[in-house]
C-alpha cells in the first residue's frame, strides 16, 4: 500500500514547538508536591482532556484541533493530590500505534486518509461524567467511554443503542436538578448535512427526548444553552461544503456573508418544526456560560462574543484571517422573548469589556438563574512576554488569569497566577449551598520552569493561591475539564 510518506519527528511550526510541543505523556504520578495547603474538605476528581498528536501528522499544517485526545485526572482527597494521564484509545489512536505512524489526514476531512476509518474522533474536546462513564467527546462522532478510576477505554459509546444522531457534542450538559443529560449533534445525518439532532437521556439513561431539525445552513454548532423549557443553539459563521472537502480542502471555511444563528427549540415534546432560528450580526460565538428564563420569560443567555473569526486558522474563501492579537472575545448577554416571531435578536449587553473566554458558572445553578461568573482572562500587561523563554501560539489559546464576576453587585475580581504563566479553563469546587462559594482549579503552565502546576484558589480570597500543586511534567495547552465530587463518583463500585 502506497501511504504517503511522514516524518518521525514533529516539525518545529507554533503548532507543535515550544509550548505546542507535544506531550505524549502515559502514566501516574502519586503524591504530588503541594506548596500551601489543599482543604480536606475538597474531595473529588478533576478530569481535563488535552489535544495531543501520538504521531507527527502526514498532512501539512495539522491544526491543534485534530490531536489525539489525552486525558488528565487530578484526583484531590484527604489534603493530597495524585495525578493520572492516558491517552483515549481511539480507532485512529489504536490504527496508528499499529502502523507506527499517523494514517488519518486532514481534520474532519475523510478525503483525506491514507486507510479507511469507521469513526474518525480524536476524543479530544471534552470530558464529562454520565452515570457511572466518562465520556471522552469530539463533535464529529459519538463520545467514547472511559472508566472513571483506571482511564482506561471502554469503547465507543452509543447510549446502549439509543443515540439518535451520527455525532455527539462536545458540551452535553446534565440538569442539576432532574439529572437530565441535554445532548445534541450536528451534521446528524452525515458531513454536510444540516440535520441537527436535539435528544436528552433520564437519570436511568433512557432516550426520553429526541428532535430532527434542518438548520439553515451547514455551520459549526461548538457549544449550547438550556434553560428550564428551551434549548439553544448558536451557530459559528464556520460552513462546511462537502464539494471542498472531496477536493482535499478544509472542512470549514469562514464566511462573513451570514448572519449568527441562533436556533430555539422548546425542551420538552418538541417536533421538528418548532425550532426558530433567529438572527444577529455576523459574529463568532464562542463557549457559554448559562442561560436562563426570567421573570417576563425572556430568554437570559450568557456567553463568549466576538467580532472576529476566532477560529484564525480556517479563513474565509479568500483566504482571509485575523491575526491572532485581534481577536477579542467579550462575555455578553442576549435577552430575548422565545416567543416573538420578530426574529431579529435585540442588541445584546456586553457585561464585561475584557477580553475572556472559557466561563463555568456554579454548576447547581445550570439552566436557572446565575449571579457568579467565573472564566479565563487575558490582560496583557500582566505577562511578561519577552522574559517567557517558551514559544507561544499555534491556535491554541493564550490567558494569564482567572475573573469572577458577580452580576447582582458588578463586583470583579481578578486572580492572577503570575507574569510568566498561563493559565486553562477553571472548574468550579462548591463549599456550601451559597452560589459560587468555593474554589476555582485551573491548570497552569509556568513558563518560567516549563512545568505545569494546579491552582486552587478560594472564591472568597482571589487575591492568592491556597494551595499551588505541582507537576513534574509540562501539560499542552488543553480545552475542557469537569469536576467530579466523590460522592458522584461514589455509586460506583
Ligand atoms: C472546538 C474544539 C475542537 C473542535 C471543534 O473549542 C471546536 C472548540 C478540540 O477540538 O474539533
Ligand atoms: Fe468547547
Amino acid at each position: 500500500m502506497g501511504l504517503p510518506p511522514v516524518s518521525q519527528a514533529f516539525p518545529v511550526t507554533p503548532q507543535t514547538s515550544g509550548l505546542m510541543a507535544p506531550c505524549r505523556f502515559e502514566g501516574e504520578v502519586r503524591h504530588l508536591e503541594v506548596v500551601g495547603s489543599i482543604p480536606k474538605e475538597i474531595d473529588g476528581t478533576f478530569y481535563r482532556v488535552m489535544p495531543d498528536p501520538q504521531f507527527p501528522a502526514f498532512i501539512g499544517n495539522d491544526p491543534w484541533f485534530n490531536g489525539d485526545g489525552n486525558v488528565t485526572a487530578f484526583r484531590i482527597t484527604d489534603g493530597k493530590a495524585h495525578f493520572k494521564q492516558k491517552f483515549v484509545r481511539t480507532e485512529k489512536f489504536t490504527k496508528e500505534g499499529e502502523a507506527h505512524r499517523a494514517l488519518l489526514g486532514k481534520y474532519r476531512n475523510r478525503f483525506t486518509d491514507a486507510v479507511p476509518f469507521k469513526v474518525r474522533s480524536t476524543a479530544n474536546t471534552n470530558i464529562v461524567y454520565f452515570r457511572d462513564k466518562l465520556l471522552a467527546c469530539k463533535e464529529d462522532s459519538p463520545p467514547y467511554a472511559m472508566d472513571p478510576i483506571t482511564l482506561e477505554t471502554l469503547g465507543l459509546y452509543d447510549f446502549d443503542g439509543q443515540l439518535p444522531s451520527c455525532t455527539f457534542t462536545a458540551h452535553p450538559k446534565l440538569d442539576p436538578i432532574s439529572k437530565e443529560f441535554v445532548c445534541f449533534g450536528y451534521e446528524a445525518r452525515g458531513e454536510g448535512t444540516r440535520d441537527v439532532c436535539y435528544f436528552s437521556f433520564n437519570q436511568e439513561g433512557k432516550l426520553i427526548e429526541n428532535v430532527s431539525m434542518v438548520a439553515p445552513v451547514c455551520a459549526m454548532i461548538h457549544d449550547f444553552a438550556v434553560t428550564e423549557n428551551w434549548v439553544i443553539f448558536p451557530i459559528i459563521p464556520q460552513t462546511c461544503d462537502l464539494e471542498r472537502m472531496k477536493a482535499g480542502g478544509e472542512h470549514w471555511q469562514w464566511n462573513p456573508k451570514i448572519p449568527f444563528y441562533l436556533g430555539v427549540l422548546p425542551r420538552r415534546g418538541a417536533r421538528r418544526f418548532d425550532v426558530k432560528w433567529f438572527t444577529a450580526p455576523n459574529s463568532f460565538p464562542g463557549h457559554g456560560a448559562n442561560a436562563y428564563e426570567n421573570d417576563h420569560g425572556e430568554i437570559v443567555f450568557d456567553l463568549a462574543m466576538s467580532d472576529e473569526n476566532v477560529f484564525a486558522w480556517w479563513p474565509d474563501k479568500d483566504g482571509n484571517a485575523p491575526s491572532p492579537q485581534e481577536i477579542v472575545q467579550k462575555l455578553t448577554r442576549f435577552t430575548f422573548d422565545p416567543k416573538s416571531d420578530m426574529l431579529d435578536l435585540p442588541t445584546p449587553e456586553v457585561l464585561l469589556e475584557d477580553d475572556m473566554e472559557f466561563s463555568k458558572i456554579d454548576d447547581r445553578f445550570l439552566m436557572r438563574k446565575h449571579d457568579h461568573i467565573f472564566f479565563d482572562l487575558m490582560r496583557r500587561e500582566y505577562t511578561n512576554f519577552r522574559s517567557i523563554g517558551m514559544k507561544v501560539g499555534g491556535g491554541a489559546p493564550i490567558y494569564n488569569s482567572l475573573g469572577h464576576l458577580t452580576i447582582s453587585t458588578g463586583s470583579y475580581d481578578i486572580y492572577n497566577p503570575g507574569s510568566k504563566h498561563l493559565i486553562q479553563e477553571p472548574v468550579f469546587i462548591p463549599r456550601s449551598a451559597e452560589e459560587g462559594d468555593g474554589w476555582l482549579m485551573a491548570l497552569v503552565n509556568n513558563l518560567d520552569v516549563g512545568y505545569s502546576e494546579l491552582h486552587l484558589v478560594d472564591t472568597k480570597n482571589f487575591v492568592e493561591a491556597q494551595a499551588v500543586i505541582k507537576l513534574p511534567v509540562r501539560l499542552r495547552p488543553g480545552l475542557h475539564g469537569n469536576w467530579v465530587g466523590s460522592d458522584e463518583l461514589a455509586g460506583r463500585t
